[in-house]
């Protein structure tokens, strides 16, 4: 079976979920063999990179898991049937509710790159097993952005490239990365017009730097004194936007922020970076005299020193910029789901840590298992994510998940996750079932694409709505009583089913809790875009917060009409579809009044900039754990036959550090830190300043049985190394040296 049509669906390997084209063929029908862009995809408009075309590694690795499987007691697994598994699992974590009560249940991921649909209907199997506590990979990057901007802007930002006329990237290389859409069309349009300006913030010479009118390498995790001399620097020449200040932030918190500033001379500052003060006053003229600046932090600073500090200061440079509300700047999404959200009342149970967003930081979840605390986890269910190998010091991360009465793993693969759990529940692949992710952020026109399935489930594994309706019903959560009236309305039309759905089950906080798996199993849905079910109560949702910008789309009406015309849509629209349409005015309408420059606790930790304990000078080195190349995914795709170049992941050494241990490309070296060691080939790379390294992320991952690939960064990353706020790990900061082998 030959399919010669192009069929829609998206990319999973980076957040942005570019809409592609595919040609199945091949065995069975089942392989991806042409890959191309998508024109009709409303935000990607034909875009690709490099890494999608090459997709079919994922779809068929050959570690794709065909049966669920059960840990024996001497450790090995066996393959069990469907009925055993669910039965066995559910009975297994009712009982670790009943002895300890369902907060000793927790729950990770929920979705990687291009999956979120698990992580909605994840949330009525932890209803149904009273699980409180999770979290995810965004509360090792995003959480310290999420906690300062709800309470500066109301949610965190994001900016308008397309329309900026300067442009910054603070540790950030989107070139690769991307998390702008079409981000290589817009980087280049930013790098081509005269009257525009890139400024790039990296200590290594990125293809983003390459293009960047004004690079600055600051010297390695110093980009809070950066921040503290350009703030400096636009009080000082009078570059703030006083008009914007007077009328959306609060009186008198210019004034704090800025005495705080000054404590700190600007030439000492620069001095900390390392930079050319000519540069560092030119980019701040440059930001100060901004018709519109867009700008982005990631990794670079969220993962390093002061990531808290360097997000605060980053929207404090926002706000004296004026650079929020409009066109070119920084807005609030309309958004289908809220990612980012403050923090919450109650800490974590063992470790005390502040939650953000919901999320338990990822670098306390060993302490909170590895205990005798009453509170302790002690079961764990997994999905879409490979904790064992993205959290901080993979060696404790795997005797914690080890220590578990009861791990849980859904997944593709098996993953380095998988390989410690009781259970291995074998998910179809995001081909293989209807997917979407939430990370839908674009402004004033935002799009959610709901990617129907291009293949029958490979046989043996499940999507996991199925998965999570089935554990409900073993868990007793649900009757045939609940669905029965569900099912009779959903004879009678989507009108009539969502009626019915707001009458019976919206009312009822146990059935609202169920409302993913009750959608799931009742609506009548074409069986390509089954698990888009869910999707009804999110846009009812939307339609309640968001009804002007859905209807400015073309939804319009009450919340319930509005809601079954986009549902209807989305469900027909194969490339996506403009649910939201934005005016920038409503940016500062949904933001909340006054705006705040001054938090307290940051003005506090900022008075304590330059305490830091002196480097260790057995690790004279600074590591970069887990860059973003061409060809990396997180671990997405295990095959390494799948990286077209540099597939052994080397480190990037630059040309100094590599003459003082006499080392050429190629060679390997011994890279060690306070917590492991590994050796790795070096590439002697220009683009490295000295005393710079960098790993990339996702190796050292096995592959079809053989042995890992590549170096697994959190071998070499410690737990304590961490922000004192929310606990995001200092991954890009890591101590180290090298030795030869
Ligand atoms: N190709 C590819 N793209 C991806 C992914 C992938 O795996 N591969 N993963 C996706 C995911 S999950 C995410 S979160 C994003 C992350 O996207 P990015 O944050 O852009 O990715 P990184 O390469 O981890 O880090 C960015 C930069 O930080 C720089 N950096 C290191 N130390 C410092 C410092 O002290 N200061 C500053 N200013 N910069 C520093 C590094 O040199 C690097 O260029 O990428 C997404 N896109
Ligand atoms: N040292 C260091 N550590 C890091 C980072 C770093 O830069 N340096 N980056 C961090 C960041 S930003 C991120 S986002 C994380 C990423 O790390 P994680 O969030 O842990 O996830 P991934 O590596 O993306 O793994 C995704 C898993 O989902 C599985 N999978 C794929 N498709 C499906 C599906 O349809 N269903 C199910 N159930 N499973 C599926 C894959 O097989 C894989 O095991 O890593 C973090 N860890
Ligand atoms: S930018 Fe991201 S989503 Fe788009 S094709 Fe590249 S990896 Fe895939
Ligand atoms: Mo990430």
């Amino acid at each position: 079976m030959t399919g010669d049509a192009w069929r829609k669906t998206a990319c999973i390997l980076c957040e942005c979920n570019c809409g592609l084209e595919v040609m199945l063929g091949g065995e069975g029908g089942r392989h991806l063999v042409k890959v191309r862009g998508d024109r009709a995809h409303p935000a990607s408009r034909g875009y690709a990179c490099e890494k999608p075309h090459r997709l079919d590694h994922y779809q068929n690795g050959r570690d794709r898991l065909t049966s669920p499987l059960r840990r024996r007691a001497d450790g090995s697994f066996e393959a069990v049937g469907w009925d055993v598994a669910v039965r066995e699992v559910a009975e297994r974590l009712a009982a670790v509710r009943d002895r300890h009560g369902g907060e000793a249940i927790f729950y990770y991921g929920g979705g990687g790159q291009g999956n979120h649909l698990p992580g909605a209907y994840a949330t009525a199997t932890r209803r149904a097993l009273g699980s409180r506590h999770r979290s995810s990979a965004l509360a090792q990057e995003k959480t310290g952005e999420f906690w300062v901007a709800a309470r500066m802007t109301g949610g965190a930002t994001r900016a308008d490239f397309e329309h900026c006329d300067v442009a910054l990237f603070l540790g950030k290389n989107p070139w690769h990365s991307h998390s702008l859409p079409r981000a290589r069309v817009t980087l280049k349009a930013i790098a081509a017009d005269p009257a525009r300006t890139l400024i790039v913030v990296d200590p290594r010479r990125t293809e983003t730097a390459e293009l960047a009118d004004l690079h600055l390498a600051v010297r390695p995790g110093t980009d809070a004194w950066l921040l503290v001399a350009w703030i400096g620097i636009l009080l000082e020449e009078g570059l703030v936007d006083r008009a914007f200040l007077a009328e959306h932030v609060a009186p008198g918190e210019l004034e704090t922020v800025a005495a705080a500033v000054r404590r700190l001379p600007v030439p000492d500052a620069i001095a900390r970076t390392g930079l050319d003060p000519e540069l560092v006053r030119t980019a701040a003229r440059a930001i100060g005299g901004a018709r519109a600046l867009a700008s982005f932090e990631d990794l670079g600073v969220q993962m390093n020193r002061h990531s808290t500090l360097v997000s605060w200061l980053h929207r404090v440079l926002v706000l004296l910029t004026g650079s929020f509300g409009k066109p070119g700047t920084h807005h609030l999404p309309a958004t289908v789901v809220d990612i980012a959200d403050g923090e919450e009342k109650r800490p974590s149970p063992v470790a005390g840590a502040r939650v953000v967003g919901g999320l338990v930081p990822c670098n306390v979840i060993a302490d909170e298992i590895l205990t005798d605390h009453p509170k302790r986890y002690r079961a764990m269910i997994v999905e879409g994510a490979n904790p064992a190998h993205s959290l901080a010091d993979s060696r404790r991360v795997r005797e914690a998940l080890s220590a578990l009465d009861t791990l849980v793993v859904v997944d593709v693969a098996l993953s380095e996750t998988a390989r410690l759990a009781h259970y291995v529940l074998p998910a179809s692949s995001q081909f293989e079932k209807a997917e979407a992710t939430f990370f839908n952020l674009d402004f004033p026109e935002n799009t959610f694409h709901l990617r129907r399935r291009l293949l029958p489930p490979l046989p043996g594994t499940l999507p996991e709505a199925e998965i999570h309706a089935r554990l409900c019903e073993a868990l007793g959560a649900y009757g045939e009583e609940d669905l029965a009236p569900l099912r009779a309305a959903a004879a009678r039309g989507l009108a009539a089913y969502a009626g019915a759905f707001l009458q019976r089950v919206m009312p009822d906080p146990r059935l609202m809790g169920l409302a993913p798996v009750l959608l799931y199993r009742t609506m009548a849905l074409p069986e390509e875009a089954r698990e888009g079910a869910v999707l009804l109560a999110l846009f009812a949702r939307a339609a309640l917060r968001h009804g002007p910008s859905l209807a400015r789309a073309g939804f319009g009406g009450s919340p319930l009409e509005a809601t079954c015309a986009l549902f209807e849509r989305v469900l027909a629209a194969e490339s996506g579809v403009v649910f939201a349409v934005d005016e920038w005015a409503e940016v500062l309408r949904r933001a909340p009044k006054p705006l705040h420059l001054a938090l307290p606790d940051l003005l506090e930790e900022l008075s304590r900039l330059g305490g830091e304990p002196a480097a260790d000078p057995a690790f004279p080195l600074i590591l970069s754990a887990g860059e973003r190349r061409s060809f990396t995914a997180n671990t997405i795709i295990r095959d390494p036959a799948w990286r077209k170049e540099d597939a052994a992941g080397a480190l990037r050494v630059s040309p100094g550090d590599a003459a003082a241990l006499g080392v050429v490309t190629g060679e390997p070296v011994r890279l060690v830190t306070p917590r492991g060691s590994a050796v790795v080939p070096v590439e002697v790379s220009p683009a490295m300043q000295r005393g710079h390294l960098a790993l990339p992320n996702g190796l050292g991952v096995g592959y079809g049985g053989e042995g890992p690939v590549g170096v697994a960064p959190n071998e070499l990353t410690a737990a304590g190394d961490r922000d004192p706020f929310v606990g995001t790990p200092w991954h890009k900061h890591v101590p180290a040296r090298l030795e030869r082998p």
